[in-house]
């Protein structure tokens, strides 16, 4: 049985959908868990959605990706641009990472133009929205049959 492809999200983006539809959009984290499945399906590969406000809850489920996924897409949240604990943790991974942003973080204010995940994530995926999860699962399923 083929590991999962991990999806992980971090901090408040449990409101995705409630506020700042502007900025983030309409659509929720479960509406945009459910695409992600029925994408899933589509390309014949497993994904497991996980989504937490604590940084070191996100380490821990990072450090167990090592052993139980196939590659990490990463919505780190504000996280992306303090967590060096995160940025470690995601060292420890041989496995594809990409990472995703709902917004452009490079139109938006300078603190959130420097992104740790980025350092070692093997692409990035920014300003689409939450079509942007769904083109990173097209990514990483490219990334695995190449
Ligand atoms: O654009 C993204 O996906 C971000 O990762 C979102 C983070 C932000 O700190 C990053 O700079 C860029 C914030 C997620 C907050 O989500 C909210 C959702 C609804 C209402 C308020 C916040």
């Amino acid at each position: 049985m083929p590991l999962p492809i991990l999806v992980v999200n971090g901090p408040n983006l449990n409101m995705l959908g409630a506020r700042e539809p502007s900025i983030y959009g309409k659509i929720s984290l479960p509406e945009i868990e459910e695409r992600l499945q029925l994408k899933a399906k589509a390309l014949g590969v497993e994904v497991e959605c996980f989504q937490s406000n604590e940084e070191g809850v996100l380490v821990t489920r990072l450090q167990e990706a090592v052993s139980n996924a196939s590659g990490v897409i990463i919505n780190a949240g504000a996280y992306t641009h303090t967590s060096v604990a995160i940025l470690d943790a995601l060292s420890l991974l041989t496995q594809p990472i990409i990472e995703v942003h709902l917004s452009n973080i490079y139109r938006r204010e300078s603190f959130r133009h420097k992104s740790y995940v980025s350092m070692i994530a093997r692409g990035i995926i920014c300003g689409f929205g939450a079509d942007g999860y769904v083109m990173a699962l097209e990514a990483m399923k490219g990334l695995q049959t190449a």
